[in-house]
């Protein structure tokens, strides 16, 4: 069965979530905590050597980098078609995707380490976050944890990321961007996603499996036996066909 290596269902991570949601593809999920640095850790180096999240594990093939992936599983799998057929419907798509991947994405990242990522494990002993760095294989990657775990963003680096963001979703940026904008605004985007049963599904269903957990990390997915199961699963099980909280 397919194997989805993951962590929660946004960026990076959803993105696949939401096209295999979409296709109705069961898939076997394996969840990271990338805040615990499961993603450097050597089982799932082996997987994906950049020790970077999501990967999508297909018989012997190993798919990183989530818009191609994205593309694969439209393109490998029954159920609706996921990209427009049109050539400049499909040239739009492409444009946005590297629009995001290229552009927006690293400066929304960028805010969310400082925001968020840097701030969760910014408490930890600093010898054992700089032994974390020590583990992870991309250079650019030690960068930014370096810097978000210890506070290390320079005002330039998020006022220009602030910028970026502001420039690709409000209304104003350049002609080119704003004519696509008024006919695919990310709002638009986001608020067709999540009238969309499928992905919606997925999300509420993934969210209530950990419901409560946020305080406590009870009921938080866990490593288990070197594999990524939620905590709630039988002993032994992983989400699997054979589980009745598949996801579809
Ligand atoms: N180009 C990759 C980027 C993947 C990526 O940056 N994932 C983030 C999570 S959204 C990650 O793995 N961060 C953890 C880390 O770098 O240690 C993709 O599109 O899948």
């Amino acid at each position: 069965m397919l194997k989805l290596y993951h962590w929660e269902p946004n960026a990076n991570s959803g993105k696949p979530m939401l096209a295999l949601a979409e296709k109705g593809v069961e898939y076997e999920s394996h969840y990271l905590d990338l805040l615990s640095f499961d993603q450097h850790q050597p089982d799932y180096l082996a997987i994906n050597p950049d020790g970077t999240i999501p990967a999508l594990v297909d018989g012997d093939r190993v798919l990183t980098d989530s818009t191609p992936m994205m593309e694969y599983i439209d393109a490998a799998f029954d159920g609706p078609s996921l990209r427009p057929a049109d050539p400049k419907a499909r040239w739009r798509m492409r444009w946005w995707m590297r629009f995001f991947d290229s552009y927006f994405a690293p400066s929304l990242s960028m805010i969310g380490w400082s925001v968020f990522v840097g701030p969760a494990v910014r408490q930890r002993d600093p010898d054992e976050l700089r032994a974390a760095i020590q583990r992870i294989p991309l250079e650019s990657r030690r960068i930014a944890w370096r810097k978000a775990m210890f506070n290390e963003f320079t005002p330039e680096e998020l006022a220009e990321s602030r910028r970026r963001v502001l420039y690709a979703t409000a209304s104003h940026g350049s002609p080119a961007i704003r004519s696509l904008l008024e006919t695919s605004t990310v709002s638009i985007w986001a608020t067709r996603c999540r009238s969309r049963s499928p992905s919606t599904a997925m999300i509420t269903r993934l969210r209530a499996s950990w419901t409560g957990c946020a305080a406590s990390q009870r009921g938080r997915p866990q490593r288990r036996r070197g594999r990524w199961v939620a905590r709630r699963s039988r002993p032994g099980s992983r989400r699997s066909s054979a589980d009745p909280r598949r996801w579809r």
